[in-house]
């Protein structure tokens, strides 16, 4: 089974090509590798994210969601903040679709990343708000297995370990042959990224080439706290619309 972009694949090749040393890869475009959110150097990041489009197959998506992106944010300094408006600069937008050409029922592609957004100019659609977002082939059956390795077959694919390896594109890495999260399929169960609920050394190895190391936090306001927010905003547009 595959979970991989068209973009990723074409730089996997070029980055065997070259022959690195370490047990990862960065994805690049037209040679540049990215510098990550953060741009040049290891600097923290704090991004958006949304569920932009949900699955029938689930209820909590969100929440396995979540789940992996703090896996990620466990080993850098990367705040996600949810946020329910679609498009924003700087966000990853979840979507499990069913319109992309690339698609192919089930099994097979069951997702698509990707990368940051200085690599990631004009991209499908011609929208740069493209950049960083996941999408889930929704041909396929999700289900909500978070321990011990996934399953991924034309029934059903488990969503937590397929959002783990899109959210490592999505933040900049690129495809390894086996061994990690960022493993070019997720099968078999022993080197494909299925088999880990984790990451794994040269998965974090990669993240720290890219951003500060360190721990981020996944941030999801509850509704009371953003209406306040809200509010406040409001309140004070108001208060600057009555001065002179
Ligand atoms: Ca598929
Ligand atoms: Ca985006
Ligand atoms: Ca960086
Ligand atoms: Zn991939």
């Amino acid at each position: 089974m595959r979970g991989r972009g068209f973009r990723a694949a074409l730089a996997l090749v070029l980055g065997l090509a070259a022959g690195p040393a370490h047990g990862y890869n960065i994805m690049e475009n037209g040679g540049t590798p990215t510098e990550g959110w953060d741009g040049p150097g290891l600097g923290s990041a704090t991004l958006f994210y949304s569920i932009a489009q949900e699955t029938a197959d689930l209820s909590n998506e969100r929440a396995i969601i979540e789940a992996a992106l703090a896996e990620w944010a466990s080993h850098v300094q990367i705040t996600f903040v949810y946020t329910t408006t679609v498009g924003l600069p700087n966000a990853i937008d979840f979507r499990f679709d069913t319109s992309l050409p690339i698609w192919d029922g089930p099994g097979g592609v069951v997702g698509l990343a990707f990368g940051p957004d200085d690599i990631t100019v004009g991209g499908l659609f011609g929208l740069q708000e493209i950049a960083g977002d996941v999408f889930f082939d929704d041909d396929d059956t999700w289900n909500a297995i978070m321990g011990g390795p996934g399953v991924c077959n034309p029934g059903t694919c488990s969503l937590y370990h397929v959002a783990l390896h899109e959210i490592g594109h999505a933040l900049g890495l690129d495809h390894v042959t086996s061994g990690a999260v960022m493993a070019t399929t997720f099968n078999p169960i022993g080197s494909g990224f299925g088999t880990y609920t984790a990451l794994q050394p040269d998965d974090i190895a990669g993240i720290q080439s890219l951003y500060a190391s360190g721990s981020g936090v996944v941030v999801t306001p509850e509704p009371g706290t953003a209406a306040l927010v809200g509010l406040g905003l409001f309140c004070l547009a108001a208060r600057r619309r009555g001065r002179p």
